[in-house]
């Protein structure tokens, strides 16, 4: 398929069956700030990753983490990213530097990509982007992509009665036969609703070490559906495979990690700053794909960096899952 680029690490470990770990794109070029940190606790970030450099934009330094984090734990990260009129799956490190610095990139879900393989402008892969990008290399016989990290999936956001903003995460997680491994549900949209909708479409919701809904900065939501307990990752691999027997290899699983508790915000001070970032998005007319990205660049101003650490924490730590995961499913 010519605009598909596979980088040949990625290729290689492919066709081996060697684990791997496809990365969505879009917190890099969407979903954090393109400064170097500037908030208090910077030896908290260090801690997380101690190559971490500090004067370097928190998105590119974000993206380097988790191929970091990715190889340290043994398996090959599959980085995927539009640009240049192609899908690209691997980057070199000279690649990711270009789409996190890139001022014009955006990001792209499965609506917006052919837009951007068009217009032949960068574009971030969200969660559904990076799935498509697995589909298309699973098309293209190269192999069997099985797992993808994220820091929280999309979801149904707050007003969904009046207008049904959902996340196209959510359908294109039901359709492609890979595991999402997430802390869950990002908090800055209506989490039980997006619970609700995922069971409606038929993706089983795994909890590692919880039954409550893992949602993102926040901890676990109550009112959320329960989900599956799983003791380890052993358990998780053994639900996904009997899963994917079920339903013929069609469908995705969400692997749900809690962040630890001391590093979650107190559920009051994030649906504060939500509430407070909604308003501010009606007040400044941004709808569609531009409200993540809004909502959590609000959060990270209104808890002065705070929201952006436990971000951060859940990527990494979800990478590394993720690793360990693809491991035992290759
Ligand atoms: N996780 C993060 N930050 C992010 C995202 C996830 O910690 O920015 C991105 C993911 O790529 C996810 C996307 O797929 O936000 C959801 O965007 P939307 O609600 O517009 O579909
Ligand atoms: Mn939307």
């Amino acid at each position: 398929m010519e605009r598909l680029v596979v980088h040949p690490e990625v290729r290689e470990a492919l066709a081996e069956s060697k684990p791997v770990v496809f990365l969505e794109t879009a917190v890099t070029t969407a979903g954090l700030p393109r400064t170097a940190w500037a908030w208090p606790n910077q030896d908290r970030i260090t801690q997380l990753d101690s190559d971490w450099q500090l004067d370097q934009s928190t998105n590119l330094e974000l993206a380097r983490a988790m191929s970091r984090c990715v190889r340290a734990n043994g398996a090959i990260p599959a980085t995927t990213v539009i640009m240049d009129g192609c899908w690209h799956v691997g980057l070199e490190p000279t690649e990711v530097e270009r789409i996190a610095t890139d001022e014009s990139a955006s990001k792209a879900s499965v609506s917006t990509a052919a837009a951007a393989l068009h217009t032949g402008s960068t574009a971030g892969t969200t969660v559904s982007g990076a799935l498509t990008a697995a589909s298309m290399v699973r098309s293209a016989g190269l192999g069997t992509p099985k797992v993808l990290a994220t820091g929280g999936i999309g979801g149904v956001h707050h007003g969904w009665s009046d207008r049904p903003d959902v996340s196209a995460d959510l359908s294109v997680i039901a359709e492609t036969p890979m595991t999402v491994v997430s802390a869950g549900i990002k908090s800055i949209v209506d989490v039980p609703a997006t619970g609700e909708w995922l069971e409606t479409l038929g993706v089983p919701i795994l909890g590692l070490g919880t039954h409550e809904m893992p949602c993102f900065i926040a901890g676990t939501d109550p009112d959320a559906p329960a989900v599956q307990f799983v003791h380890h990752l052993e358990e998780a691999a053994d639900l996904v495979q009997l899963h994917w027997q079920a339903v013929n290899g069609k469908g995705g699983v969400l692997l749900t990690v809690p962040l630890e508790a001391a590093s979650c915000l107190p559920r009051e001070v994030v649906q504060k700053a939500n509430i407070n970032a909604e308003q501010a998005a009606s007040a400044a007319g941004v709808t569609g794909p531009a409200r993540t990205p809004f909502l959590l660049s609000h959060m990270a101003e209104a808890t002065e960096g705070r929201s952006l650490i436990a971000n951060i924490s859940l990527l990494l730590h979800n990478a590394a899952v993720a690793t360990k995961l693809a491991c035992r499913l290759s």
